[in-house]
């Protein structure tokens, strides 16, 4: 059996229970094949995917907290160091109710290759817990914040592990999780990302994933002969990413006609209104079910149905495997001509196969949507220059990484004979960085 075969039963029969790791585990490894089978020998003898696909560091923990009526409730919190290679371990903590060790261990997985495609020195991690912050009162999430970080801030710091932002953790949390770091360790420093601009954070933090997954969609467009102006976009999602992807990709000319929440999706044949859906879901915290108020000719609907409607680009922005093999021949069927993931790993298995075999052009999370912690690395090195760049300065060097990075998967696809497979480009491109650093330093 080969190497990379052998690794991926072993990592199944390693972590039962655990098939969002497993299917973030063998996209990688079936990438790598040409790779590591041109070295296995030297691979095997040093374990170099036994290495990879450990975790340096797992972190789970009780995290009690008080409601408003005086009950106690019990969550988990998570932490997995995945590598630290390249830097500090650097990536978001996700607040939902679906989160357990194996899909933080995907996400911190993923988040090794993308943060080292970004070109920056941060390594893989990825925290977070099964709490529902919906329909939470300000104090309630104040006190699970608080409580999360009193046992999370024992395992980070600024040089050591830098967390973030992702799914139901935004600026409020980040804020409240910071207060709680500095108060119990005594620092003022660049330990989370993502901060509000009064004390530490980036301009551009905030639309950073967004915009850059439109910046790499429009440079790969554009050497592919093509170009956002006047396309048809669809968008999943209405939270962080999905808001400034559509705003970009409306400034870059294109129509964005959907978005969508747990609960439904909006068709807006005009285009989304992207100052209405800030103001539902960043400032009045509702469901898209508002929408139509603002737009009396939008549809809404119920369950999911985004992938159905005819586009020319597909941007899943909204979390793991919400675009299924049946939504990817739907899509195709309408002509679609790309799809980008604002999200990491929207796209099942299945689905990639099919869409690659039909002629789209697709890119993986792990590139499209590595803007966001790209950004946090400038966020990072702001705090430790203690100064604060303009928007337009983070913006550019946004805009420069998203198109290097696009050339750089491109290349590593063209190299190894495999043109126009970004995700086999992606995998191998961000592999390159991170197997070198650990050869160099060692068996640590
Ligand atoms: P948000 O919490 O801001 O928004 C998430 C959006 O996705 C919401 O519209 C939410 O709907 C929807 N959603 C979440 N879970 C589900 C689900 N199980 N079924 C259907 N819809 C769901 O998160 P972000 O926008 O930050 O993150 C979105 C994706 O992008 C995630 O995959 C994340 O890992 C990834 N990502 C985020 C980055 C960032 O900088 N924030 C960077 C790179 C990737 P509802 O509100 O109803 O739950
Ligand atoms: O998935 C991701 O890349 C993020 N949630 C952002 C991580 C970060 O550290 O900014």
């Amino acid at each position: 059996m080969s190497y990379v075969d052998e690794v991926i039963e072993r990592v199944v029969k390693e972590n039962p229970a655990e098939p969002e790791f497993h299917q973030a585990v063998r996209e990688v490894l079936e990438s790598l094949r040409v790779v590591v089978d041109a070295n296995e020998e030297a691979y095997r003898r040093d374990a170099v995917l036994e290495r990879l696909v450990n975790p340096e560091r797992q972190i789970k923990f009780r995290v009690p907290w008080i409601d408003d009526n005086g009950q106690v409730h019990v969550n988990t919190g998570y932490r997995v160091q995945f590598n630290s290679a390249i830097g500090p371990y650097k990536g978001g903590l996700r607040l939902h109710p679906s989160v357990n060790l194996g899909i933080i261990k995907f996400l911190g997985f993923e988040q090794i290759f993308k943060n080292s495609l970004t070109g920056l020195s941060i390594g893989g991690g990825k925290g977070g817990s099964d709490f529902d912050p919906k329909g939470k009162s300000d104090r309630e999430i104040m006190a699970f914040c608080q409580s999360f970080m009193s046992e999370l801030c024992k395992y980070i710091g600024a040089d050591t592990d830098v967390p973030a932002g992702d799914i139901g953790t935004g600026a409020r949390e980040i804020g409240y999780m910071f207060g709680q770091y500095k108060k119990l360790r005594g620092l003022f420093e660049g330990v989370l990302t993502g901060k509000g601009l009064s004390y530490g954070g980036s301009l551009a933090r905030t639309e950073a994933t967004g915009y850059g997954l439109l910046y790499l969609t429009e440079e790969m467009l554009k050497c592919n002969g093509e170009t956002l102006q006047g396309k048809t976009v669809t968008v999943s999602g209405s939270g962080n990413v999905a808001i400034y992807a559509i705003e970009k990709a409306q400034q870059l000319g294109a129509k964005v006609v959907t978005c969508s929440d747990s609960t439904g999706w909006v068709y807006d044949p005009d285009g989304i209104d992207v100052a209405a859906l800030k103001e539902i879901k960043e400032v009045n915290r509702q469901r898209l079910t508002e929408y139509s108020k603002y737009r009396p000719d939008s549809q809404y609907h119920e369950g999911k149905g985004v992938w159905t409607v005819k586009t020319d680009i597909a941007l899943p922005c909204a979390t793991q495997n919400e675009l299924d093999l049946e939504d990817a021949k739907l899509l195709v069927e309408n002509g679609v001509l790309a799809v980008a993931e604002g999200a990491n790993m929207p796209t099942t298995a299945e689905a990639t196969e099919f869409l690659q075999k039909s002629g789209v052009y697709f890119v993986p999370g792990k590139a499209a949507n590595a803007g966001g912690v790209a950004t946090s690395a400038l966020e990072m090195a702001q705090n430790s220059e203690r100064l604060s760049w303009s928007f337009e300065k983070v913006d550019k060097k946004l805009q420069e990484i998203m198109v290097n990075l696009f050339h750089n998967i491109d290349d590593a696809a063209k190299k190894y004979g495999f043109e126009g497979n970004y995700v086999i480009g992606a995998n191998i491109a961000g592999f390159e960085k991170v197997v070198d650093a650990m050869n160099a330093q060692g068996i640590v």
